[in-house]
């Protein structure tokens, strides 16, 4: 029966996640964790092809000399092989009776284990969308000029309500799911939608297939060019990043021509070649206006209006420039599938979202350093995606972003009952100031790249709009 065979083509792999508590106005440098793990080449091989595990979830890789201590990694085989079951139960129970079913049922693959066509018609796709018109309101976009500046202008726009937050996963899945459908329904992608597994080549990301350059990555590092440290100022906090191995334009690659309209790193994207500490790469402050959620549309997007901080409006503005990488290997070191499982035994989202986001609540400085894979992930590739507001400007977002959403729902599916739906946290970034719970029927915005949503319809990815699952 095609259902049971579907089922078996599943084959799914698995895997990975970065700091930044403190309370406002305080200064916090970020320094990788002393003792960081430098995995060994076998360790890296070992996870490029993962072996069958066993039925008991334990890895034949785990005994190799060395890996890492086995426990955390068995862990995380278990974690993904009970996702795994999760998905086929699941699938063969609901048969054809819902909306999603085996012949609708899409999988997401991991960047490299796309074939080099697919890949090459993904970045194709890519280029149409920043090839296509903004549907953005000149008055209130003014710098937009093509479709992926939409995706940014929105992202930007919601930024200080999205983050650090009860609505990090689900505006962020629903985010990455209207990139998807654009790239299908406007530029004719029909492929796997892929994501970025971290943890594959964390020695290096450089030699990765997601990052080598080659026509059939998303682009290479940044140019070398020798800098300082890059500050950023958003959520009440500063962080202070040490540079990585490049810092300058992208310049191999399929992205080579992509030009980023908006956002507020000048500095950062197009360094001074004599500049050996570019100035804050942002500044932004956290302004009270959570309320745009609260589900008032007229109201709340009239309130979002009035009291966008004038740097998000800054941002909005037409500031054409290159895109800038700037590849960390400290960072990129700290993403293992020992920390993936630490993360996910998280008991409740609130935790989830607070470990995975470096801010949990009794954790020491050194631990939310090595937990905060999101803001890691972003670190890793520096440049651009160092800019907490304009970094969907670099299409490689989306596949960290998918890779993200792959972690909740391993995490979700280890108790669906409890965690398909679960909300957790408050409204405002580091709960600052102090703010209401999320609750089920709040509703996430889109600006101009899709309609609203509520909380609960992005809660399972095989329900509401979606039909997907992760390889
Ligand atoms: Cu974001």
């Amino acid at each position: 029966m095609k259902v049971s065979q579907s089922i078996l083509s599943l084959s799914l792999v698995l895997f990975g996640l970065g700091t930044v508590a403190a309370p406002q106005g305080v200064s916090i440098a970020l320094a990788i964790p002393s003792g960081t793990p430098t995995p060994s080449l076998e360790f890296v091989e070992a996870t490029k092809e993962e072996p069958e595990t066993k039925e008991d979830g334990i890895s034949s890789n785990s005994s190799s000399l060395g890996s890492p201590p086995p426990v955390l990694e068995i862990a995380f085989s278990k974690l993904k092989n009970i996702y795994r079951r999760y998905i086929a139960d699941e699938l063969v129970d609901r048969g054809w009776s819902k909306k999603c079913n085996f012949g609708k049922v899409m999988v997401r693959k991991e960047w490299g284990t796309m074939s080099q066509s697919q890949r090459k018609k993904y970045t194709d796709a890519v280029k149409c969308l920043y090839n296509r018109p903004s549907q953005s309101d000149p008055v209130l976009v003014p710098g937009a000029r093509n479709r992926l500046d939409d995706f940014v202008a929105t992202h930007l726009t919601f930024s200080n309500n999205i983050h650090f937050n009860g609505y990090v996963f689900a505006w962020h899945r629903h985010f990455t799911y209207l990139y998807d459908q654009e790239l299908r329904n406007e530029c004719g992608y029909s492929g796997p939608t892929p994501y970025w597994d971290w943890v594959i080549d964390n020695a290096d990301p450089r030699r990765s297939t997601v990052f080598d350059g080659s026509e059939f990555s998303m682009g290479g590092n940044g140019e070398t060019i020798p800098h300082g440290n890059t500050s950023i100022n958003a959520f009440g906090i500063t962080l202070s990043l040490p540079p990585g191995t490049g810092g300058g334009c992208v310049t191999e690659g399929p992205f080579t021509d992509l030009v980023i309209n908006l956002g507020l790193s000048p500095n950062v994207s197009a360094p001074d070649q004599n500049q050996t500490a570019p100035p804050d790469v942002t500044s932004h402050y956290l302004a009270p206006f959570a309320d745009a959620f609260k589900g008032d549309t007229t109201a709340a997007v009239q309130k979002r209006q009035n009291d966008v901080p004038p740097e998000i409006l800054q941002g909005l503005n037409y500031n054409p420039r290159c895109m800038t990488r700037d590849i960390n290997l400290q960072w990129a070191a700290l993403a293992t599938t020992t920390a993936l499982a630490r993360i996910l035994s998280c008991g409740n989202v609130r935790c989830l979202e607070q470990r995975i986001d470096g801010w949990e609540e009794g954790a020491s400085d050194e631990q939310q350093a090595r937990d905060q894979l999101h803001g890691g992930g972003h670190f890793t590739i520096g440049g651009l995606n160092n800019d907490p507001f304009a970094s969907p400007g670099d299409p490689v977002f989306f596949l960290h972003h998918a890779n993200l959403d792959r972690l909740w729902t391993i995490w979700q599916s280890q108790n669906p009952t409890a965690r398909l739906y679960e909300v957790g946290g408050t409204r405002t970034p580091f709960n600052n100031p102090p703010s209401d719970n999320v609750r089920e029927t709040d509703v996430l915005r889109y600006g101009v790249v899709g309609k609203d949503i509520i909380m609960r319809d992005v809660g399972s990815t095989l329900d509401g709009p979606y039909c997907y699952v992760y390889a």
